[in-house]
């Protein structure tokens, strides 16, 4: 069924250089034949005009529709062609999440409520990491299934207008579907709060030289041992080197080599700032699984007994910084949500634009409206030269042009939301870790809607909520890595468990992951965030991990030929909603 949804009236209007009044969108959409109505306005008004108002357009039709003709909305189907895309109705598609994520759970797509909220876990218990309440209940996958939009707000800030001028945030106007009043985005801005740590944005002082590495280490030390030291009687290495054979001894440090013995058992050499020791894992102890566990350059703590010779440690227990089991999250004190989206992927020729116009539609919709801010974790664009073959399925070869298109695209949201974006691997930014924000240039491409722009990774706490927000390109190793039971493709957010656990979005050194040292290792989770939201590795999963939420978000790109050539089965077009005030989260579908 056909639809003219305000947010295509708004950009065709801003196509011809016009902003509208929020109430002249409401009144060009509720008309019978909203693409005439419209190129009508726009012959009507004054040629100096810069925004049309309620007037314009009631002139325009010389005031002869009568109000309740809004009433056949529904059946409006004639003129759309004229409009960009001819809207097409959301699916109800619950079927098709049921298919690729069996264990996400379903709900009946034919009554979303807002207030329906999940408990997030994905139906699995994260016991392989140990869980406190949470990760049991049924997740529910929403679909997007939002017939007769009721939500007329002007999409603001739309094209070459004005700022001062761009959209309302809020407004009257009748809905297109019934007449009735029309729901609008009552947001008060002054209510909302966000601020960013953790951002190197500015901060990058490192060369790459030698003296970087030491540094960087050391504060990875410093930061992640303070976890530790508190939990075992810990000796610098030095000091346990020159202890007699047979001792109890204690040893923070950061994870050196890891080798396996001739007779299976596992010797982990830790490092700490005075020297390396040796500990050695028995294979047939409880805990010798969680060296499967660990990665090359996390900080861990051993307790053991020295050997006779006092040159080796026998293990007899390791911790990790992890999340306190008691740990309690923080929550807003109002209820509000947040959109968690990220892999967007502009510029490609699977960037799904359609399903991308969907979620924007849906922003504006009164199920939608406490949806105030969008925290979007990276791959905004396709970017250029980012893997081999890439350039065959780009759409827009030119990274200024992608970044255009995007902003394009982040016009379609309400412009009173609040937007914060963090740059990924297809972003153009430096590629190794931490990655600063946007430069000026992409900045003011991306003016719309003045988001936030922050680096890769950043803390931000919105409402009281801690947010931590990683592109997620340790993930990639972190599975690759570990067993299949604790890290997948398909359970993603348990591969965000084991950097939860390790308190760091990005360990090992050297490997796939590229890292820049700096003085500090703005890597490291100093403080437990209370959501960790990621992206990258385009799968869709979610689940509690000791009370944090884990969320990887999806994308927005369908299957490239390299991901089809690899079975990577990406999960698009998925809108995590997260509540704020209870950190319960509903996954919206709309592709
Ligand atoms: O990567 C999306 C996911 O796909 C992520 O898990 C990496 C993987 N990927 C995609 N393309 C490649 C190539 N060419 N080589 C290796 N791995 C790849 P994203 O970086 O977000 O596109
Ligand atoms: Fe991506
Ligand atoms: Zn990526």
């Amino acid at each position: 069924m056909p639809l003219e949804t305000p947010v295509r009236i708004v950009r065709e209007l801003a196509a011809r250089g016009y902003n509208a009044e929020q109430a002249a969108v409401t009144l060009i959409a509720s008309t019978e034949r909203p693409g005439r109505t419209l190129e009508r306005v726009v012959e009507h008004v004054d040629d100096a005009a810069l925004r049309i108002t309620a007037d314009d357009v009631r002139d325009a039709l010389g005031d002869a529709r009568p109000s309740s003709d809004a009433r056949d909305a529904e059946t409006r189907a004639d003129d759309v062609s004229t409009m960009e895309n001819g809207a097409e109705t959301i699916e109800d598609d619950v079927s098709a999440v049921g298919g690729d994520a069996p264990n996400r759970g379903e709900r009946d797509a034919s009554t979303p409520r807002r207030d329906e909220t999940t408990n997030p876990g994905r139906g699995d218990a994260p016991a392989d990491v140990g869980e406190s309440g949470s990760g049991s209940q049924d997740p529910s996958v929403s679909t997007g299934d939002e017939r007769g939009y009721r939500k007329t707000e002007a999409g603001s800030g739309s094209g070459n207008v004005p700022e001062e001028t761009a959209g309302a945030a809020s407004g009257g106007g009748t809905s297109p579907g019934d007449a009735a009043p029309a729901a609008s985005r009552t947001v008060d801005p002054s209510l909302r709060s966000l601020e960013v740590a953790g951002d190197v944005t500015g901060q990058s002082t490192g060369t790459g030289e030698y003296g970087d590495f030491v540094k960087v280490f050391r504060d990875r030390y410093e930061k992640l041992s303070k976890q530790l030291r508190g939990r075992v009687n810990h000796r610098p290495a030095t000091a346990i080197q020159s202890m007699s054979g047979g001792t109890d001894a204690a040893m923070v440090g950061l994870v050196n080599d890891i080798r396996s013995t001739k007779s299976g058992h596992w010797l982990v050499e830790l490092e700490d700032t005075t020297g390396t020791f040796p500990c050695l894992v028995m294979k047939d102890r409880e805990f010798a699984e969680l060296v499967d566990e660990l990665l090359l350059d996390e900080c861990i703590a051993v307790e053991g007994t020295l050997s006779d010779d006092a040159g080796i440690m026998f293990v007899d227990s390791m911790h990790f910084p992890d999340v306190p089991r008691t740990y309690s999250p923080n929550t807003a004190d109002r209820h509000v949500q947040a959109a968690l989206v990220s892999d967007i992927h502009v510029g490609s020729q699977e960037f799904e634009a359609d399903a991308w116009t969907r979620f924007a539609d849906w922003l504006h919709t009164e199920e939608a409206e406490r949806v105030e801010y969008l925290l979007i974790a990276g791959d905004m664009v396709e970017g250029v030269g980012v893997y081999p073959d890439q350039d065959e399925e780009l759409d827009i070869v030119d990274i200024y042009e992608q970044y255009e298109r995007f902003s394009e695209h982040l016009k379609d949201v309400p412009g009173d939301m609040e937007i914060l974006m963090i740059p990924g691997n297809h972003d153009a930014v430096r590629l190794a870790e931490p990655q600063p924000g946007f430069d000026e240039n992409l900045r003011d491409i991306m003016s719309a809607h003045d988001a936030r722009i922050t680096g890769n990774p950043s803390l931000v706490t919105v409402e009281g909520v801690k947010v931590l927000m990683y592109h997620g390109v340790s993930l990639d190793e972190v599975i690759a890595e570990l067993p299949e039971e604790k890290a997948s493709y398909d359970d993603p957010h348990k591969a965000m468990y084991q950097l939860l656990k390790k308190r760091h979005v990005a360990p090992q050194f050297g490997g796939k992951t590229r890292l820049a040292p700096e003085e500090k290792d703005y890597l490291v989770m100093e403080e437990v965030p209370d959501v960790f939201h990621t992206g990258h590795v385009h799968k869709l999963g979610w689940g509690k991990y000791h009370d944090v939420l884990a969320v990887n978000s999806g994308c927005w790109q369908a299957q490239t030929d390299f991901q089809k050539s690899v079975n990577i089965d990406p999960d698009v077009g998925y809108a995590p909603i997260l509540d704020l005030d209870t950190l319960d989260m509903t996954v919206r579908k709309f592709a």
